[in-house]
């Protein structure tokens, strides 16, 4: 199908391209805050990114008031709190290294940041191992591809085709990579089919470049990131896992256990608050989402916590009242930081393949995502969804997981995901 595109679009006049997209992803950052900055400890941290655009919230409907109040009342009186939780009022986040709270609370203890060139080099084996599937695939479907082979003509286009959706890339990727070798075969630029995948890796860099964006919490000013996703995409354990890294970077960590749903998901993200040594503000099973999650915010804030990461429910996305849950979630954050929830990112299972583009489209469309993250790349997954992704929203990829472990998490590298998928070797 998309080959039959190529034939049809075969005299379209060659256009200007570049070998290698630059590199798009510090650029453009705003400064930090002034404000943010009192307290900045770490310069590594003091760039937060612009703010993407995103849905504005709609007005809260005055039939939401009544469960703010009840919720405020919850939080004064009732609200059971993980037993992580020191009792002390308002037992501040800041200043840090102050008395015995400080280490649960700030991460006074740090470990050393988790990425040390060794670990590094460790998280790179283990994504190579996890997408080795996709790899042996694509590498040596392009080697046997061009196996004998003196020229780049349509049969061998056509099985690249073939290979490329094997990989999960999916059709609009699949055509802007064939799109690119073929402008770059007119314009004569490449004839040796041994260079074809060299011509795939710059197409996937050039897409996924762009989607490269850090970002970290501002310290001195409490942010809400709220993490969505269908159940079993793996918010809770990606939660977890970045509660350990900002912890590890000495931010003050809170976690809302807004998956109210089932109860086995606030035991579950207690759980890791115990593991990862964070507080996690949780009411029973059963409790409204959005209360849980103001009140949340509202104990984030009075104890001058950098970042409360909100976990939310995730029962298919197909059903509107998930939606509706989680617009509602939004607007009664709002109701005490008009810029809550500050980022909103979206867990995607890769192993779910093409399904998680339709995800990730139902999801920007009801909330506005400003970010992705990528579990279970060390699983069946094929890697190349990874671009189809990219390809399809607009929006940063901010961590991709390999495992369930709580280092098996890494900020989005375009570069070591495509060597990993390609060709196994950090470049
Ligand atoms: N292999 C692997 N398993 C993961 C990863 N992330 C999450 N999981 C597992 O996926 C399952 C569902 O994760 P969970 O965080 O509960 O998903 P949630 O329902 O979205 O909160 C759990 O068994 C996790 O341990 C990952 O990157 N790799
Ligand atoms: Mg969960």
């Amino acid at each position: 199908m998309v080959f039959a595109w190529f034939k049809r679009n075969k005299s379209t006049p060659a256009k200007e391209t570049q070998d290698e997209a630059p590199a798009p992803s510090s650029q453009g950052m705003a400064p930090a805050e002034s404000s943010a900055q009192v307290l900045v400890e770490d310069a590594q941290a003091s760039a937060p990114e612009t703010p993407d655009p995103r849905t504005p919230a709609a007005a809260l409907p005055a039939d939401h008031l009544g469960t703010l109040g009840t919720a405020v009342s919850v939080t004064q009186e009732s609200a059971p709190i993980s037993t992580l939780e020191k009792p002390a009022e308002n037992s501040a986040f800041h200043p840090r290294g102050e008395g015995e709270d400080s280490s649960l609370l700030s991460g006074a203890s740090s470990r050393p940041s988790p990425q040390t060139a060794e670990e590094g080099r460790g998280f790179f084996a283990r994504l190579k191992s996890g997408l080795r599937r996709s790899r042996e695939q694509l590498q040596e479907g392009v080697a046997q591809l061009v196996l004998g082979k003196k020229i780049i003509d349509e049969e061998l286009l056509e099985e690249l085709e073939g290979l490329l959706l094997q990989a999960d890339m999916g059709v609009p990727v699949t055509r802007s990579i064939l799109d690119e070798v073929t402008q770059q075969v007119r314009r004569q630029e490449l004839r040796d089919p041994a260079a074809l995948q060299g011509a795939i890796r710059r197409a996937l860099l050039e897409l996924l470049r762009p989607r490269v964006q850090t970002w970290a919490p501002t310290r001195g000013r409490t942010q809400v990131l709220m993490m969505v996703g269908i159940n079993g995409a793996g918010k809770t354990t990606t939660i977890g896992k970045l509660a350990a890294r900002w912890k590890g970077e000495g931010y003050g960590i809170l976690l809302g256990a807004g998956d109210t749903f089932r109860a086995a998901a606030v035991e579950q993200l207690q759980g890791w608050g115990q593991r990862v040594q964070v507080p996690v503000i949780a009411q029973g099973s059963g409790a409204d989402s959005a209360s849980v999650l103001f009140d949340a915010f509202a104990a984030a804030r009075s104890r001058g916590a950098d970042l409360l990461i909100a976990d939310t429910a995730g029962r298919l996305h197909t059903q509107n009242h998930l939606m509706e849950e989680l617009k509602k979630v939004k607007r009664v954050l709002a109701k005490q930081d008009p810029e809550a929830p500050h980022q909103i990112w979206l867990v995607l299972d890769a192993g779910t393949g093409q399904n998680a583009l339709v995800q990730a489209q139902q999801f920007h469309e009801a909330v506005g995502l400003t970010g992705i993250c990528i579990t279970k790349l060390d699983g069946t997954a094929k890697g190349g969804v990874v671009a189809a992704i990219a390809k399809a929203l607009p929006v940063p990829i901010r961590y991709i997981g390999i495992g369930e472990g709580v280092e098996d998490l890494r900020p989005f590298d375009a570069e070591s995901f495509v060597d990993a998928l390609l060709t196994g070797d950090p470049s």
